[in-house]
């Protein structure tokens, strides 16, 4: 054995792994007017205790912002049981702009919840679309900006839902590569897991929804609107593939990208409790329910903000 096969001591750092700069994520526990804003975990995610909703509350815009911004910050706000009631869970995601339904054969409408209003139930649901790592609606040009989700009935074990700071998976990229692939655009394509094949059995109806959802190109690597932080924004339920690579190089990049926003690293895992609410910011997070509650009853009521 030769010497060469030795590392000096200067260089020992640099032959370890790249590891996150956590001062950049380690959030203070913040307050204003008796509400806590305490983080979930270093990287993502924050809890939100002491604030209650009542029916037709409206809040002070200070303690609005306060709220909005630390959803920015953390990526995801999980406000403890009793902040809302769940007929009144409308009113929590009206906080954060004007919910849209997003309907499809799995997800019908809740009746309560003040309206425009889905429900995620297991005893309904066949797909399992969600256990799939994914931004929502990345198929689209403009995905919603916020995910919220009230969790109704909670299985006995697991059932947890996943979530991934995709700035933090940028943040362990290489800055070389993450420079080159900055110039680099991809195909997003509802049908990439064959999600529109797995929920429409009538052949013409899959044709029509196939229609009304082409294969759109947009960036790899994607800057916030409001935060302004880089992202990778690839993701394992819609990106197809790499404009312009080989099939090979797409699908080694592609495999490289989602295996940093799957890396532990960047995640937390958020244990739910009835009653919880809690909403993500779909331009900050990836996310996926884990399906590991076997026959118990899942019930979530989930509501979007484009
Ligand atoms: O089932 C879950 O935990 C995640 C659900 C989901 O993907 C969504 O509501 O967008
Ligand atoms: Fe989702």
């Amino acid at each position: 054995m030769t010497d060469s096969f030795l590392i000096e001591e200067e260089r020992l750092d640099e032959a370890q792994p790249k590891i996150l700069a956590i001062d950049d994520y380690v959030g203070e526990r913040r307050s204003l007017g008796g509400v806590n804003i305490e983080p979930y975990s270093p990287v993502v995610g924050a809890t939100v205790r002491g604030l209650r909703l009542r029916p037709g509350a409206v809040l002070e815009p200070e303690l609005r912002r306060f709220v909005y911004d630390g959803l920015l910050r953390h990526g995801f706000l999980a406000f403890e049981p009793g902040t809302v009631d769940s007929e009144d869970f409308g009113s929590l995601v009206g906080l954060f702009g004007e919910a849209r339904l997003m309907n499809t054969p799995y997800t019908p409408a809740a009746n309560e919840g003040g309206g425009k209003v889905n429900t995620i139930d297991s005893k309904v649901k066949k797909t399992r679309m969600n256990f799939i790592w994914h931004v929502d609606q990345a198929f689209r040009m403009t995905p919603p900006r916020f995910t919220a989700l009230f969790g109704k009935k909670v299985p006995p074990f697991g059932g947890d839902t996943l979530f991934s700071n995709a700035t933090a998976a940028y943040d362990l990229l290489d800055p070389l590569l993450a420079r080159y692939l900055e110039t680099l655009t991809a195909v997003h394509d509802v049908e990439t897991q064959g999600f529109l094949t797995l929920a429409y059995q009538d052949r013409d109806e899959l044709a029509a929804q196939r229609a009304k959802q082409p294969p759109i190109e947009v960036p790899l690597i994607r800057v916030h609107p409001e935060t302004g932080r880089k992202q990778i924004f690839v993701n394992e339920l819609y990106t197809l593939r790499i404009v312009g690579l080989s099939r090979t190089a797409s699908q080694s990049l592609i495999d490289l990208l989602l295996d940093l926003v799957k890396s532990p690293d960047v995640q937390a895992r958020f244990r739910w409790e009835e009653g919880t609410a809690l909403i993500w910011d779909n331009r900050t997070v990836q996310h996926r329910g884990v399906g590991d509650y076997g026959a118990g009853h899942r019930l979530l009521h989930r509501a979007v903000v484009q």
